[in-house]
């Protein structure tokens, strides 16, 4: 909570995007008895699943187990993972003309995360923060409109280049209900939180200006203040201070970005980032070099330790121990 906030901490704090699933034993164990959205919807298996991650590795923080996509059957498709091939949404939204009879959502469907978080709270040792979180319309917007996951994201693209007026629409739409979604969390106990927009980095910064970024400010200056707020996007290095410039207290930064560029770009701005989440599934030797480059290109003070996108699911959990170890102690003063 120090660092989000750019103050002197005892060590640099770490967590680990993606922590709380799928590179654990447990978790398969799990997933292999209830489907993804049964777990989703089981507040005590969240608990569950989120508290152990947690403790297992013992990062500074714990992020909800949840997933981004969560939100979009309150605008009417059905949401389903498939393994293997990620995650179907049913219908995709391809017609523009469409957008207009979308539902305004409704984050009263969503009433098992808060019941979630707010057992996670209860379940976690006090002086654990529990960062809750969405994901950004655009990245969102992509999964509705494309259906799944997406190489190039044409069909997106074609909605927001050809047909801004219903694309604006959809984006606010998605805006609201995401706002009032990460409030319920907050209310609930998150007591910071982070939105996602993973996949923003497929656009030009003009377009992000255009195009994505008053949705997310609106996302941001309508949530309480009371919270630190971290914005993350991958492949964002040519529009870091856009991402600062839509909102937040702490910027993500990709593995692709030079963290000590980072810093310099976004003067007292804290950030989150950024070792490549490959470098975990190797060699010790090399991954400890990285970790301290990392912590160095960080500068301490307000320098949240993560990977610079989640972790991959054959990372072997000794590394991550590891890890963790390693950031607490050469960082320690
Ligand atoms: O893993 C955790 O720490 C638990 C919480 C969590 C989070 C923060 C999950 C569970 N998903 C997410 C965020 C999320 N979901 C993002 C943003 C972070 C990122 O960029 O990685 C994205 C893009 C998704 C969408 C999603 N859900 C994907 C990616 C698909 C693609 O386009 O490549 C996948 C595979 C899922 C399913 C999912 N979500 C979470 C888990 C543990 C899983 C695996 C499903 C399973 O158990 O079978």
């Amino acid at each position: 909570m120090k660092a989000c906030r750019g103050e002197v901490a005892d060590y640099t704090p770490v967590w680990l995007m993606r922590q709380a699933g799928r590179y654990m034993s447990e978790y398969r164990e799990l997933r292999s008895k209830v489907t993804f959205m049964e777990l989703c919807r089981s507040p005590e298996l969240v608990v569950e699943v989120t508290v152990h991650a947690r403790n297992r590795i013992g990062a500074d923080a714990a992020i909800l187990f949840a997933d981004i996509l969560l939100i979009i059957e309150c605008l009417g498709p059905k949401l389903s993972f498939v393994k293997g091939d990620g995650p179907q949404i049913d219908p995709p939204l391809r017609d523009p003309d469409e957008v207009a009879q979308l539902p305004e959502i409704d984050v009263d469907e969503l009433e098992h995360v808060y019941a979630g978080v707010k057992g996670i709270r209860e379940a976690l040792p006090r002086d654990i923060p529990l960062i809750g979180f969405a994901g950004a319309p655009f990245t969102v917007a992509s999964y509705l409109i494309e259906g799944g996951p997406s190489k190039n994201f044409e069909h997106t693209k074609a909605i927001m280049y050809h047909r801004s007026d219903a694309w604006h629409e959809l984006m606010g739409k998605l805006a609201r209900g995401t706002a009032s979604y990460l409030q319920r969390q907050i209310e609930a106990g998150a007591q910071a939180v982070q939105l996602f927009d993973s996949w923003v980095g497929c656009l030009e910064p003009d377009d992000y200006r255009e195009f994505v970024m008053p949705y997310s400010k609106q996302i941001f200056d309508a949530i309480s203040d009371e919270v630190p707020k971290i914005h993350f996007g991958k492949g964002t290095g040519l529009m870091l201070e856009l991402i600062k410039e839509a909102g937040g207290d702490v910027v993500g930064v990709d593995f692709m970005t030079p963290l000590a560029e980072a810093r310099q770009r976004l003067g007292d701005t804290p950030v989150q980032g950024n070792l490549d989440p490959v470098l975990l599934l190797g060699d010790r030797e090399v991954l400890a070099k990285r970790i301290d480059r990392v912590l160095e290109q960080g500068q301490g003070q307000g320098h949240i330790f993560n990977l610079g996108h989640g972790i991959l699911p054959n990372t072997p959990v000794d590394n991550v121990l590891y890890l963790i170890d390693r950031v607490h102690e050469v960082s320690r003063k």
